[in-house]
């Protein structure tokens, strides 16, 4: 079982995650952190906050000498804005000043029902974990579990398909190129074309006040077949993967495969028909079945089948506008313009490589849980008999 906690506020001194159930013997550096975490701090419609910030992971524990020992693997990333807010996010009394509690709630955002759940009269006390900025420390985790993951092959990839409407043109195209056009871009939109086109529509909303939401996809390839179970619905692996990219912050939608958009296929265009050839080329994984269509994400019944794990997600309007929308101050209950915080204009991009993460993190459980490994040799000798087994099936 991999599982952890985070802890810290967005302006706090730092962020810091424990993650247990890591197997012992992976190798493991803090760059292989750092990595993943400058792909999620870049894009454009970022706000200001991103020039501050340059996040890199500090490992406190759960290694030596360049491997896990299979302990708690506790990290930490500060935040380098943290300087600028010393006084008001002081963990010491003494601090208290009403003339910068936030009273004016920005509809879209936890602030109002934050506020009345917590008994808090300064919305501050509830923005600051709702941030997104918590995604920092997810994404920390999420890069252990594609170092777990590419030890089995299996790797991670994700675009952006949609910004304040404009689409990305992707049918057709091969996987390899849409993942390599994405990683070359602002947006890690895989087409030019879209690509400028948002960035444009980014710029005007910006220049109005406004905000944009969007999709990406993400999709995990060299995924074995058998991973999740459909004896429980706490066991389905479509249910684990979208409740985990669901608890992204601003998360509306999550798909699996072609989602909606199948609404008007019949069953016999919409499930992938099965194929079967001796298990060589890659289809070892599979047991030498496959598919020549992927409606169903490489999700059927709750277990991974083998194909590539497909997951779509709509990300919301960020909820803080330089234009405020109607609201009601929490205090004076007189009408007000929403409180106006610094704040992204489109984090579409970002919220891709925090959905690698968070898919990474549902992938690496299960394949912890299926393969029972406390040491990573454990785990490959579990998974290699597997293969074998899938082989000779
Ligand atoms: C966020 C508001 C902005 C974002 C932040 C999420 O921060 P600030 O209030 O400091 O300008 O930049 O995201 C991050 C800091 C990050 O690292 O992703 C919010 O209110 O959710």
């Amino acid at each position: 079982m991999l599982r952890y906690l985070t802890a810290g506020e967005s302006h706090g001194k730092a962020l810091v995650a424990i993650v247990e159930g890591i197997p012992s013997g992976l190798s493991l550096c803090e760059e292989d952190i750092n990595i993943e975490l400058k792909r999620r701090q870049v894009g454009y419609g970022r706000g200001p906050r991103m020039e501050i910030e340059r996040d890199r992971v500090e490992i406190i524990s759960g290694i030596r000498w360049g491997k896990t020992l299979g302990s708690p693997f506790a990290i930490r990333i500060e935040n380098l804005d943290w300087k600028n807010w010393k006084d008001r996010m002081s963990i010491y009394p003494g601090y208290e000043n009403k003339d910068v509690a936030v009273t004016m709630p920005r509809p879209g955002h936890a602030d109002i029902a934050g506020a009345l759940k917590y008994n808090q009269k300064d919305i501050r006390n509830i923005l600051e974990r709702a941030s997104a900025r918590e995604t920092t420390v997810r994404v920390a985790v999420g890069a252990v579990a594609k170092v777990i993951l590419r030890e089995f092959g299996i790797n991670i990839h994700s675009f952006v398909i949609s910004i304040g409407g404009i689409r990305a043109e992707i049918n057709k195209r091969k996987l390899e190129d849409l993942i390599n056009a994405a990683e070359k871009s602002d947006l890690r939109c895989p087409d030019p074309d879209a690509e400028k086109k948002m960035k444009e529509k980014i710029h005007k909303i910006q220049n109005e006040g406004d905000s944009l939401g969007g999709i990406f996809e993400v999709l995990a390839t060299g995924v074995p077949v058998g991973l999740g179970s459909h004896v429980h619905w706490d066991r389905k692996l479509d249910g684990r993967i979208a409740g985990a990219i669901m608890s992204i912050q601003a998360i509306k939608g999550v798909e699996i495969g072609i989602g909606f958009e199948a609404e008007q296929l019949p069953g016999s265009k919409f499930h992938d028909q099965i194929f079967y050839s001796p298990p060589e080329n890659g289809q070892i994984k599979k047991g030498g079945f496959y598919r020549r269509s992927n409606n169903a994400g490489g999700i059927e019944g709750g277990i991974s089948n083998g194909e590539t794990i497909i997951v779509k997600a709509f990300m919301k309007p960020i909820s803080t506008l330089y234009k405020p929308l109607n609201s009601v101050d929490i205090i004076t209950k007189e009408k007000v313009k929403a409180q106006v915080e610094r704040s992204d204009i489109c984090r579409v991009p970002s919220a891709a490589v925090i959905g690698e993460a968070a898919l990474a993190i549902e992938l690496a459980g299960s394949m912890i849980e299926k393969f029972s490994g406390d040491s990573l040799e454990e785990m490959k000798r579990n998974f290699l008999s597997y293969l074998e087994y899938l082989k000779n099936f």
